[in-house]
C-alpha cells in the first residue's frame, strides 16, 4: 500500500505562485499541490533536493519498500515501471527523475541555465547522468534484474564503468556546472556518488579518487536543500563525502 507520509510544506508560497517570467500575476497550474511519492534515500530524494531549491510546497507520500509498495497495483497506476520517484503534478503523475527536473524546469524555471552554451553543456550532461551513470548504478545495485546468472560476473565490469563514467565526467571541460551554483545534475549526481559508496558491496568506491567531483560534493553539502533533505531522510552530517546508511524518521532506503 502506498502510505500517507510527513507532509512537508516550507512558508514560501509566493514562490509557489511562478518564479518564472510570472511578475507577479498567479498562474493557475502553480495551484496545484505537488505530492512527491517517496522513499528514503531513494532517487525520489534527487526531486526532494530540486523541489526545496525552487521553495516549492508539497506533500510527500512515503512508498513503503519493506513491504515492496512500488509493485502495489496503486503504485503501478501512477507509475507502471514500479521504481520510485513519481511525482504528481497538475499534468498528471511524471515519472523518470530527468523528466521530473525538466519539468520542473520547465514550469518554475532555476534549475537549468538560460544562457548558452551554459543550457546545452547542463542539458547534455543532465542526460548523460540520467541515460549513463544511473543505469550502471541500478546494474551494480539490482544485478538479479539484469542478470540470472553470478551477480558478481555483472558487478565487477560495471564498477568499472560507473569508475570510468565518472573519469570522464571528472576530466569533462565543459562540466563547469560542478563548480556553478546549483542546477538540475548538480540535485541529481549528488546522491548517486553517496550510493556509489553506500550500496553495491564494500569498500569499492572512493570518492577521494575523484577531486573535483569530491569537492563538488562538499560545496553540495552545505547548501540549504541538502541540509534540509539530511534531516528528513536521516542521511548524516556529510551525506556526500563521508555517507552512511541512512537512518531515516520513516520508511526504508531498500
Ligand atoms: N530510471 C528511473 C530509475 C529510478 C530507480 O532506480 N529507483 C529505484 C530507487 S533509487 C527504485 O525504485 N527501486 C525499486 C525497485 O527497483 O524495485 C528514474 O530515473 O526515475
Amino acid at each position: 500500500m502506498v502510505q500517507i507520509g510527513l507532509i512537508y510544506a516550507k512558508p514560501c508560497l509566493s514562490v509557489a505562485f511562478g518564479r518564472v517570467g510570472t511578475a507577479g500575476m498567479l498562474k493557475p497550474w502553480a495551484m496545484t499541490k505537488l505530492i512527491l511519492h517517496y522513499a528514503p534515500d531513494n532517487a525520489s530524494l534527487i526531486i526532494r533536493l530540486a523541489l526545496d531549491h525552487l521553495n516549492l510546497p508539497f506533500e510527500t507520500v512515503l512508498v513503503d519498500r519493506a513491504s515492496g509498495a512500488q509493485r502495489d497495483p496503486a503504485y503501478l497506476a501512477i507509475n507502471p515501471n514500479g521504481l520510485i520517484p513519481t511525482l504528481i503534478t497538475q499534468d498528471g503523475p511524471i515519472f523518470e527523475t530527468a523528466a521530473i527536473l525538466l519539468w520542473l524546469n520547465d514550469r518554475f524555471g532555476a534549475l537549468m541555465p538560460t544562457d548558452q552554451p551554459a543550457r546545452t553543456s547542463t542539458l547534455k550532461w543532465l542526460i548523460w547522468i540520467g541515460n549513463s551513470l544511473h543505469p550502471s548504478q541500478r546494474m551494480m545495485f539490482y544485478p538479479d534484474t539484469y542478470t540470472d546468472g553470478d551477480a558478481e560476473d555483472l558487478r565487477a565490469p560495471t564498477r568499472r564503468r560507473i569508475a570510468h563514467l565518472l573519469t570522464v565526467l571528472s576530466d569533462a571541460d565543459d562540466a563547469d556546472w560542478l563548480e556553478k551554483p546549483p542546477s538540475a545534475p548538480s540535485f541529481y549526481l549528488a546522491p548517486l556518488l553517496r550510493w556509489c559508496a553506500i550500496y553495491g558491496g564494500d569498500r569499492w568506491f572512493d570518492l577521494a579518487d575523484y577531486p573535483r567531483l569530491f569537492a563538488f560534493a562538499q560545496r553540495m553539502e552545505q547548501t540549504e536543500p541538502v541540509l534540509r533533505a539530511i534531516r528528513a531522510e536521516g542521511l548524516g552530517d556529510r551525506p556526500f563525502t563521508a555517507p552512511k546508511p541512512p537512518n531515516p524518521p520513516e520508511g526504508s532506503a531498500v
